[in-house]
C-alpha cells in the first residue's frame, strides 16, 4: 500500500479522498491555489503545496506543477478525485512517466471512452446496447439529413463527439431545426472540447437517466454496486440523485448491471468508473461512461455499505477487490441533493459570496460531504457545489421525510444555496410519484416561488477582542506551514489574515443575490463575458426576463430582470468583458 497520496483537488472530493486515506492510515498531501490558502483541504492534509493563481489553468489544471509537488513531497500516487485532471489521458500518462501512480484507469480506457464515437462503437461491437443512431462522425447537415431520412428519423439528438455530460448536446423536433442543432452542437463541440466533430442519436422523448456504477481491479475482476437514477438535473447538471433507481425492477437491475461489467471489460477497465444510459419503457441504452468517482458515488456508498474511494485507492495498489458481485448487497434508499452557492429563484444564478454563518445537519442516517465552514468564500473561479446532503433510510419515502428534516436543518447564511429548491421540490407529488421533474426545473412561475428574503449583511468590522495568539499560515519554497504567533496583538488591535479565525469582513451584497446598489439597478453577480443582451434601452420588461448572457467558467448564466420596469440604462453590450457588481441595467 502507498505511505503518501497527493490528492490534487479542491474543496469536498479533495476532503472525501483524504478521509479514505487518513482510515487507511496513508499520509495526505493537498495542492492549493493562492485563492485556496486557507481552505479547509489546504489545511486539513499533512502538508501542502501552493501551485499557482486562482485560475484553474494556472494552479488545478498545471500537470508539471501538480507532479512537481508530488515529487517534492514524496507522494507514491495521486488521486484526481473528478473533474480538473480526471479524465485527462496525457496527465495519467504523465504521472506514469513520472513514475507516480494515477489512483484512476488506464489511460487507453480514459481515451477510449473520451471519444463518444469511439465508445459508442467499442459497445456495439461488446454487443452492450447503445441509443440508435451513428457510431460515426457525421461531417456536414447534408449527410446527417440523408442519415436521418434513412435510418434514424425526428426527433433526433445531436452530440459533439468530444462532449459528454450533455455538452454539445442539441435536439432537432424536425428538418427545419437540423441545421441549427447541427450548427450549435459543432460549434460547443469546438468551443469546449476543440472538436466540433458530432454524432446522431434517436431523440428518446421522456427517458430517465440511470447509471451504474463500477469497480474493477488489475486481476480481472469487475463488479458493479447497482444503479443511480439522476434524472433531476438542469441544463445536464445533476441536481438530486438516488439509489436505487425508483423505476427499476430486480431484473432490470441484474441485466443492467451486467451491462455494465460488459461495458467495462471492453475497454480493459480499472478503478472506479460510472456507466452513464437511458432508461425508456424498460429499455436501457449506454450513452457514455464516467472514467472517474463521480459527484453521487455517496448514494451507492449509502445504500451497499461499500467506500468506493477506499477500494479505488486498493485497486491502484494492485490489490483485488476486496468482495465478489454476490457479496454486494443493496440496501435500504439513499438520496443525495447537491448543495450549490445559486439561487434557483434567479435562474439559478452563480450566488458567490461568504458564508457568514454555516451549521450542517446530522443525526441518523445523515451525511454531509463538504468543503466549506463559516467564514468560508465562495469564489465565483470554480464549481458553485459547496456541498452535498446524502441520506439513508428504509424505503424512498422514509428517507424523502428524512432528507427534508435535515435541508430544514442546515443553516447557511451570507450566500444563497439551492436549500429552498430541494425543500420545495422533495415536496412535490412529482417527486413522490418518482417523476423526473422536467416541467418543474423549467417553470419558471415555480421557481420565482422560491425566493426567500436576501441575506443577512456580513457583519461589519472586526468585533472580536484583541488576539495575543495569533496564527498564520506562511508558505516555505511553497510548501505551506500553520504558525502561531504568541505576542502582544498589533496596535489597532485587527489580527492579520489570520487563518480562519476572523469573522468574515464586511462584504457589499451583490444583485442576483439580493440588495445591491440601488433597488433599481441590476449588478453582474459574476464575473465573465457578454455573449448575448436579450433586451433594448427602453424596452418594457417583467420581472424575471431574459436581460442578457454571461458566460463564465464556460458555463452560460441567464441573468434576469430583478423587478418589473423600463429599461433606462443598459450597460453591457455582447462580448464585452463584465466584473462582478458592475451595473448591467437600470429598471424602473
Ligand atoms: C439524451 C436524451 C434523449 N435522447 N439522448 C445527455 C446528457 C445527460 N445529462 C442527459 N442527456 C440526454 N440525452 C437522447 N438520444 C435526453 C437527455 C436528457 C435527460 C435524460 C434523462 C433525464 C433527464 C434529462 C434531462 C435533459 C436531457
Amino acid at each position: 500500500m502507498f505511505s503518501k497520496v497527493l490528492v490534487a483537488n479542491r474543496g469536498e472530493i479533495a476532503i472525501r479522498v483524504m478521509r479514505s486515506l487518513e482510515e487507511m492510515g496513508i499520509g495526505t498531501v493537498a495542492v492549493y491555489s493562492e485563492p485556496d490558502r486557507d481552505a479547509l483541504h489546504t489545511k486539513r492534509a499533512d502538508e501542502a503545496y501552493l501551485v499557482g493563481p486562482g485560475p484553474a489553468p494556472e494552479s488545478y489544471l498545471a500537470v508539471d506543477k501538480i507532479l512537481d509537488a508530488a515529487q517534492k513531497s514524496g507522494a507514491e500516487a495521486v488521486h484526481p478525485g473528478y473533474g480538473f485532471l480526471a479524465e485527462n489521458a496525457a496527465f495519467a500518462r504523465a504521472c506514469e512517466e513520472a513514475g507516480i501512480v494515477f489512483i484512476g484507469p488506464p489511460a487507453d480506457a480514459i481515451d477510449a471512452m473520451g471519444s463518444k464515437t469511439r465508445a459508442r462503437e467499442l459497445m456495439e461491437k461488446a454487443g452492450v446496447p447503445i441509443v440508435p443512431g451513428t457510431t460515426e462522425p457525421v461531417a456536414t447537415v447534408d449527410d446527417a439529413r440523408r442519415v436521418i431520412d434513412e435510418t434514424i428519423g425526428y426527433p433526433v439528438a445531436i452530440k459533439a463527439a468530444g462532449g459528454g455530460g450533455g455538452k454539445g448536446f442539441r435536439v432537432a423536433l424536425s428538418e427545419d431545426e437540423l441545421e441549427k442543432a447541427f450548427d450549435g452542437a459543432a460549434g460547443e463541440g469546438e468551443k469546449f472540447f476543440s472538436d466540433p466533430t458530432v454524432y446522431l442519436e434517436r431523440y428518446l422523448p421522456d427517458p430517465r437517466h440511470v447509471e451504474i456504477q463500477l469497480l474493477a481491479d488489475s486481476h480481472g475482476n469487475i463488479v458493479h454496486l447497482f444503479e443511480r437514477d439522476c434524472s433531476v438535473q438542469r441544463r445536464h447538471q445533476k441536481l438530486i440523485e438516488e439509489s436505487p433507481a425508483p423505476a427499476v425492477t430486480p431484473e432490470l437491475r441484474a441485466r443492467i448491471g451486467e451491462v455494465g461489467i460488459e461495458a467495462a471489460r471492453a475497454v480493459g477497465y480499472r478503478s472506479a468508473g460510472t456507466v452513464e444510459g437511458l432508461l425508456q419503457d424498460g429499455d436501457y441504452y449506454f450513452l457514455e461512461m464516467n472514467t472517474r468517482v463521480q459527484v453521487e458515488h455517496c448514494v451507492t456508498e449509502m445504500a451497499t455499505g461499500v467506500d468506493i474511494v477506499r477500494e479505488q485507492i486498493r485497486v491502484a495498489a494492485g490489490e483485488p477487490l476486496g468482495f465478489t458481485q454476490e457479496q454486494v448487497l443493496l440496501r435500504g434508499h439513499a438520496i443525495e441533493c447537491r448543495i450549490n452557492a445559486e439561487d434557483a429563484s434567479k435562474n439559478f444564478a452563480p450566488a458567490p459570496g461568504t458564508l457568514t454563518s454555516y451549521r450542517e445537519p446530522s443525526g441518523p442516517g445523515v451525511r454531509v460531504d463538504s468543503g466549506v465552514r463559516a467564514g468560508s468564500e465562495i469564489t465565483p473561479l470554480y464549481d458553485p457545489m459547496v456541498a452535498k446532503l446524502i441520506v439513508w433510510d428504509v424505503d424512498r419515502e422514509a428517507a424523502t421525510r428524512r432528507m427534508l428534516r435535515a435541508l430544514g436543518e442546515y443553516e447557511v447564511e451570507g450566500t444563497r444555496t439551492l436549500i429552498p429548491f430541494h425543500l420545495a421540490l422533495l415536496a412535490t407529488d412529482q417527486w413522490r410519484n418518482g417523476e423526473t421533474c422536467r416541467d418543474l426545473i423549467e417553470d419558471k412561475a415555480w421557481l420565482k416561488s422560491l425566493a426567500t428574503p436576501a441575506p443577512a449583511p456580513a457583519a461589519g468590522g472586526d468585533e472580536e477582542e484583541p488576539k495575543v495568539e495569533r496564527e498564520y499560515a506562511v508558505e516555505v519554497s511553497g510548501r505551506r506551514f500553520d504558525v502561531k504567533v504568541v505576542g502582544a496583538a498589533p496596535a489597532g488591535g485587527a489580527a492579520p489574515a489570520a487563518a480562519g479565525a476572523r469573522k468574515a469582513p464586511a462584504r457589499r451584497e451583490r444583485a442576483g443575490g439580493g440588495a445591491g446598489g440601488s433597488s433599481e439597478e441590476l449588478l453582474s453577480p459574476l464575473q465573465g463575458t457578454v455573449l448575448r443582451v436579450e433586451v433594448e434601452k427602453g424596452a418594457d420588461v417583467e420581472e424575471g426576463a431574459l436581460i442578457c448572457v454571461i458566460e463564465a467558467m464556460k458555463m452560460e448564466n441567464e441573468i434576469t430582470a430583478h423587478r418589473a420596469g423600463k429599461v433606462e440604462e443598459l450597460g453591457v453590450s455582447a462580448g464585452a468583458a463584465i466584473g462582478s457588481g458592475d451595473r448591467i441595467a437600470v429598471i424602473k
